[in-house]
């Protein structure tokens, strides 16, 4: 340990130790902006650009940045200095120079950490007058990228290229004409992003945002011709609080439906009924393949990966499209959902598919793209027809002015609205397998089996391997979480080195969870840890935890679908893959 002095207090850390950690452990918080401690995920944004935590250290000329510069033994450590003070003042007053003024229109008007920092340093006037940069906007059906309020502070770049291995942004040019660009400055529509929409959730400012659709949903609430019907996505009901206030893993799932009864919706549905809708078709395919692969059937494909999350999707699209065989071919919860919502429902309720509108809450942004896709349409009538992250859900709350914390809980609508416990932790990672599992192996030993907590494939490690007995199989599962996690796995399938019969991908850390689309939760893993635990205590508290013995499934089968895997599966529930 060594021993140094932060602002007249005494800290003892270990050698290595950074200023801003070391003065952290002593509750001296260092503002910060361009750096961002994704150490959980592997990595650690410290360009120093922003020079908003320099300090002053004794017995050295130039104020030194606290990020990158190590702690050492008997330093004195002044972090309040006039000299720090103003200097951190000029370089705000330098950043926003260059940077619009829109702040009561932009979409991260307070979430923004720079006009925080504008408020905390009483900044009033912009002295400094200068040119100003004008990138066009990229809008994408994910994502609104404004290269104008680019702070250069690389959160992204480093989301992007280290945690995801994408590689999609990076920075060009140099000093003034310096930006966070795509190759040849494309859209990211032409791009090989995959929407997983990290970069939005780190960017400290508006640069990188979601494409805002609370307005449709007004719209459609307000129209009197439109039945509007509302989906849910497992993990919204676990971060969807913070937005209100509440402790990071409250569950507010009877608030969330009373809320979105406030709001008007004709019916308030949940995925995690998709969700349980998905495990019927892709734990069928599973034992299908797995039962053929035995009796020595050398054209099937193992391992099967699990394919609900669309990013995952994109990925694997752009990046490994000689394994589009692999995946499963089930549809996500949310687009099965929405299938059976447009084609089944709508004929039980007696409206017009075209008078119905399908709005999903999801923790992604990558399902507004998803949403979009040509093959989940018939011409423009798309089966969901709009797509609100878990933030733009508590805007449109705090817009209709419902008190959320005051709400009496409420339960979701039926039949579409009955779920079980294996759904709600496809929210997590290694959620979607689990559930499978508790399915496949009733299924497969014919048995209604007790010892459901497949805990193995648990936890938070990046790349997780677990073996599994279900009678007398011996099942290998793989789990990844992040993209860079998932290619790993991939690369050991596309090299047919992979000892693996099935393998979950969430291209977010902690999978939905964490989703581009939740609360900010700025690599916090204890955060994403917590709303982990709020899906284990709603799992753990339904009375039905196996998908394929949710009642309205049973029905839905019996009157519908037949069997899974049948004609009418394979029209409605199951999807293709495109280079
Ligand atoms: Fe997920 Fe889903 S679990 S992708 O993470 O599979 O977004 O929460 O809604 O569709 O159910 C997200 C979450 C979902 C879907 C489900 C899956
Ligand atoms: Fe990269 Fe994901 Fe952002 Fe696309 S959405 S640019 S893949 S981090």
């Amino acid at each position: 340990l060594i021993t140094l002095t932060i602002d007249h207090k005494t800290v003892e850390v270990p050698e290595g130790t950074t200023i801003l950690a070391a003065a952290k452990s002593v509750g001296i918080s260092i503002p910060t902006l361009c750096y961002l401690n994704l150490s959980d995920f592997g990595c650690v944004n410290t360009p120093s650009s922003c020079r908003m935590c320099l300090v002053e250290v004794e017995g050295r000329r130039n104020l030194a940045p606290a990020c990158v510069t190590p702690a050492s033994d008997k330093m004195t450590v002044s972090t309040n200095s006039v000299r720090a003070l103003k200097t951190r003042k000029t370089m705000l007053e330098l950043l926003l120079s260059d940077h619009p003024k829109d702040c009561l229109t932009c979409q991260k008007s307070g979430n923004c950490e720079l006009q925080s920092l504008a408020d905390k340093f009483s900044i009033r006037d912009i002295k400094l007058k200068g040119e100003q940069s004008a990138y066009r906007l990229d809008i994408s059906k994910s994502l609104i990228r404004d290269m104008d309020k680019c702070i250069m502070c690389r959160r992204c770049e480093t989301m992007c290229n280290e945690v995801q291995t994408v590689g999609v942004l990076s920075a060009i040019n140099r000093g003034f004409e310096s930006v966070i660009a795509t190759a040849m400055e494309i859209n990211l529509s032409d791009s090989v992003c995959t929407y997983c929409g990290q970069c939005a959730a780190v960017c400290p400012t508006g640069a990188l945002v979601e494409n805002d659709a609370t307005w449709d949903v007004v719209k459609a609430l307000g129209d009197p011709e439109k039945t509007v019907i509302v989906q849910t996505a497992p993990s919204v009901r676990a971060a969807l609080g913070e937005e209100f206030g509440l402790e990071p893993g409250t569950l507010v799932t009877g608030k969330m439906v009373a809320a979105l009864r406030g709001l008007g919706f004709d019916k308030v549905f949940d995925t995690d009924f998709g969700a349980d809708l998905t495990i019927m078709e892709e734990a069928s395919e599973f034992l299908d393949r797995l039962t053929r692969h035995l009796d020595g059937d050398t054209s099937v494909k193992l391992p099967i990966l699990t394919s609900c999350c669309p990013a995952w999707v994109n990925f694997f699209e752009h990046n490994f499209s000689d394994l589009l065989d692999v995946p499963s071919t089930s549809k996500s919860p949310m687009q099965m959902f929405s299938a059976v919502v447009k084609n089944v429902y709508a004929q039980e309720l007696g409206v017009d598919r075209k008078n119905l509108v399908v709005v999903s809450v999801m923790p992604c942004l990558a399902k507004k793209y998803e949403a979009s896709r040509d093959e989940f349409s018939i011409g423009n009538d798309y089966d969901t027809d709009i797509v609100l992250s878990t933030r733009e859900l508590a805007k449109l709350i705090k817009q209709y002015n419902i008190e959320f914390n005051l709400l009496k809980d409420e339960e979701f609508d039926n039949p579409l609205g009955e779920s079980t416990g294996a759904s709600i932790i496809f929210g997590r990672t290694g959620g979607v397998i689990e559930a499978a599992l508790r399915t496949a192996a009733d299924w497969y030993t014919k048995e209604d089996l007790q010892d459901i907590d497949y805990t193995q494939v648990r936890g938070f490690e990046g790349v997780r391997s677990a073996d599994v007995k279900i009678g007398d199989l011996e099942l290998k599962i793989g789990i990844a979480h992040g993209l860079g996690e998932a290619r790993k796995l991939l690369e050991e399938v596309r090299a047919g080195k992979s000892a693996y019969h099935a393998i979950e991908i969430m291209a977010c850390k902690g999978g939905c969870i964490g989703g581009g689309g939740q609360p900010y939760h700025h690599g916090n893993t204890a955060i994403l840890k917590k709303r982990t635990e709020a899906l284990k205590t709603e799992d753990e508290s339904k009375k039905i935890r196996k998908s394929h013995e949710n009642p309205y499934i049973i029905k839905l089968y019996k009157e519908y679908f037949g069997e899974p895997l049948s004609h009418r599966s394979h029209e409605l529930l199951h999807t293709k893959y495109f280079k």
